[in-house]
């Protein structure tokens, strides 16, 4: 099967939810079952850990990287590093799944040509959640970021460019991806934190892989 083939993607639901801002409901469901079954490899070469922020925080979301770069953050603040701080090995490299996934949601969204080198595997835990904020430690801020949900549905709080604007509010499934380019790629966004239940295929947990062109 071609590429072409394998991320058909004309059935998924689509919403813009603002200009560079498409959500694409169940766009990774036909690649579940590979993606899932890539997670425990990943995991196992690089756990998921509370960072903490540079304030000295625990975050509630617990977080691995794969691809050649990975998001880190410590008392020195935020950043993309090609290893892991506390083993000093290299992130594992990005599964041919995701990148696919990744590259076929972007282009679908109308950014064609995306080369994403670094994803973050988000882990939420029921409680866990992601205060607002927004997405600049990438050197290349014309690539658009995309995100896949997976596990327990989550209430994404989607804000403005100013910290003040109202976020709304979007529930995320299991599924869904969401591209984020041009003039929505700074804006202001989170996570309410994830309720008690049971996902089917992930148990108690949310995770959310999201893709960067870090450098
Ligand atoms: C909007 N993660 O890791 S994904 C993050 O569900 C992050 O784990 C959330 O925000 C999560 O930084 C939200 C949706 C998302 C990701 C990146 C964005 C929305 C975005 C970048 C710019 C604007
Ligand atoms: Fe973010």
């Amino acid at each position: 099967m071609s590429n072409l083939e394998l991320f058909d993607d004309e059935w998924a639901r689509r919403e813009q939810l603002a200009p560079g801002a498409m959500l694409l409901r169940g766009f990774a469901l036909p690649h579940e079952v590979e993606l899932l079954a890539a997670l425990p490899e990943l995991i196992a070469r690089a756990p998921f850990r509370h960072m903490p922020t540079p304030g000295g925080r625990r975050m509630s979301v617990a977080m691995s990287n794969c691809g050649r770069y990975g998001w880190v953050s410590d008392r020195q603040g935020y950043r993309y590093a090609s290893a892991a701080p506390l083993s000093g090995q290299p992130w594992p490299a990005m599964p041919a799944v995701f990148r696919r996934l990744a590259v076929a949601a972007a282009a679908s969204a109308g950014f064609p040509g995306f080369e994403p080198d670094a994803c973050l595997i988000n882990r939420y835990l029921p409680g866990a959640r992601m205060g607002l904020h927004q997405d600049k430690d990438e050197r290349d801020l014309a690539a658009p970021i995309v995100s896949v949900s997976l596990g327990l549905p989550a209430v994404f709080l989607f804000g403005g460019l100013r910290r003040g604007d109202r976020p709304a509010r979007i529930l995320l499934e299991h599924g869904d991806a969401l591209v984020w380019g041009g003039p929505a790629r700074l804006c202001y966004h989170g996570v309410a934190p994830v309720k008690k239940g049971q996902h089917p295929r992930l148990g108690e947990q949310r995770i959310n892989l999201t893709f960067r062109k870090a450098r």
